[in-house]
């Protein structure tokens, strides 16, 4: 077979490259333990709600500067009764799925989480302005997805 000079160089280019690229994700992966950014925790989707603490959704303190906010998403809503956090307190919203790909996106905040069965995905965020802000479902999920929203009150101490 006969490649022309720039066929192999730019071949060349694209080999180099593509094992530079490898090696960056390979050391930060393995030697820097770099992880999805939602964690690595996983569950059994059949399972979530006899599993803790999606057994009992919902808002729970930890400590004095710490709340977890626990949510399981379904087509087409999440099981959060209440969520109520106070502004300035961190918290942990730690949501899953039994069925399909959905997300937890809160509007007007960085928290835009994708949300996937059989994992736990973890997020943490502290608001800075009271309010209610609008938690959405952004990844389609099937015909009642445009309904798949809650919200969560942020109250001030
Ligand atoms: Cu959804």
């Amino acid at each position: 077979m006969h490649l022309h000079k720039y066929e192999k160089i730019w071949l060349t280019l694209g080999v180099i490259s593509l094992i530079i690229f490898l090696s960056v994700v390979g050391v930060s992966a393995f030697s820097q333990n770099h992880t999805p950014a939602g964690g690595m925790e996983t569950i059994d989707p059949k399972k979530v709600n006899e599993t803790a603490p999606f057994d009992n959704p919902g808002v729970t303190q930890l400590d004095d500067d710490t709340y977890q906010a626990t949510i399981v998403a379904m087509a087409f809503g999440y099981t959060a009764p209440e969520l109520k956090v106070p502004v300035g307190k961190e918290v942990v919203f730690k949501v899953t799925s039994t069925d399909v790909v959905h997300s937890f996106t809160i509007d007007n905040t960085k928290v835009n989480m994708m949300v996937v069965p059989g994992r736990i995905t973890t997020k943490s965020y502290t608001f800075e302005k009271p309010g209610t802000y609008l938690i959405l479902c952004n990844e389609y999920c099937g015909t009642g997805h445009h309904m798949m929203y809650t919200e969560i009150e942020v109250y001030e101490e």
